[in-house]
């Protein structure tokens, strides 16, 4: 008895709330199509995304245009990589998978919304904010005279900081009032490095387009000697977007639930038996008369 009321409880909670995620979106359907969503952040305000799909994990990109704050915490499960996609200016569009160089194989990146905690302030980040921000090294990892880079398509692509600068990373402008962007914009520090994420990356099949909303005007500096660009820099270009990936794995599916008990997930760990008259036990694996069974995190 019990475990059903609280099964209930649960799932009117559940039909009540907003989408906060791609995610959400995936548990409330979990045959979405690939497309733009809306989606609300913690003050309830909308916004749109565009979500990809793929069996127990997506990606998420945030539309330029949005005007609300982005609880971008809400939109990834993990750091481990990103997906950084690109238009050119044909109109193909391409994508990599970012990470850390295998230098530093436990190393996450830091993402950001209008900030960058740890991570070195990027040239226009007051200019062209608010920003989606993509750190490769903390400046603690960054500011020292060894091998740096970015991993993109499984490749290392790697510079020595010449000078302990301490910048490392790729950043997203919304630029809401298409401003100029200011500082090294015309004239400073192409390399391969500000390229081969580009060159990289695969072309996609024109179904798998995103709209144009979801492409951002792009600022890249590394190091010491690894290189600056903006946008401006890259004519083939018109722009890149972040893409933050979400797992969606489903406890239920290793079938937890022993002795014909019914399984019920919480999230993407938690799960919840509910036991045969007979079984109790969090995995209704004991003899026992209460029907009931428990939660596991
Ligand atoms: C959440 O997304 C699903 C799938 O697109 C949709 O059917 C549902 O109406 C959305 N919920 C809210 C509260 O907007
Ligand atoms: C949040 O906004 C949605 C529409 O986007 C609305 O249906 C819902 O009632 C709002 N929830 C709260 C708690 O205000
Ligand atoms: C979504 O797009 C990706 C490519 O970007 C593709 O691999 C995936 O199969 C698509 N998912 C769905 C549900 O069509
Ligand atoms: C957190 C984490 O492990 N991040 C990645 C850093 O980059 C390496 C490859 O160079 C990946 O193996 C890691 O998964």
């Amino acid at each position: 008895m019990n475990a059903v009321v609280i099964l209930s409880i649960v799932l009117l909670s559940y039909a009540d709330a907003a989408n906060h995620s791609c995610k959400d979106i995936y548990l409330a359907n979990p045959s979405s199509a690939n497309g733009t969503y809306t989606i609300n952040n913690r003050k309830n305000q909308s916004y749109k995304v565009y979500c990809e799909f793929h069996n127990n994990f997506g990606y998420t990109y945030v539309s330029k245009n949005t005007g609300v704050e982005v609880n971008i915490n809400d939109l990834f499960t993990t750091k481990a990589h990103v997906k950084v996609r690109h238009v050119k200016a044909n109109g193909v569009q391409a994508e990599t998978i970012m990470e850390n160089i295998s230098n530093y194989p436990k190393q996450p990146v830091g993402i950001f919304y209008n900030q960058h905690t740890g991570y070195a302030a990027s040239v226009n980040a007051a200019n062209l904010a608010p920003y989606l921000y993509l750190g490769f090294l903390p400046i603690s990892l960054a500011n020292h005279v060894n091998p740096q880079g970015y991993r993109a398509s499984s490749q290392d692509f790697r510079f020595t900081n010449c000078d302990r600068n301490p910048n490392s990373y790729f950043v997203f402008y919304f630029n809401p009032n298409h401003k100029a962007p200011t500082g090294y914009v015309n004239h400073c520090c192409e390399s391969s490095l500000m390229h081969s994420w580009i060159t990289v990356a695969q072309n996609l099949p024109s179904a798998y387009n995103m709209p144009d909303e979801f492409y951002f005007d792009y600022e890249l500096h590394f190091g010491g000697c690894g290189g600056y660009a903006f946008i401006h820099h890259h004519n083939d270009i018109n722009g890149a977007a972040l893409g933050v990936r979400f797992e969606q794995t489903d406890p239920c599916q290793s079938g937890p639930c022993q002795n014909g008990g019914s399984c019920y997930s919480e999230d993407e760990t938690d799960f919840f038996c509910e036991c045969p008259v007979g079984y109790e036990g969090d995995s209704c694996q004991l003899k026992g008369n209460t029907g009931n069974g428990g939660i596991i995190g």
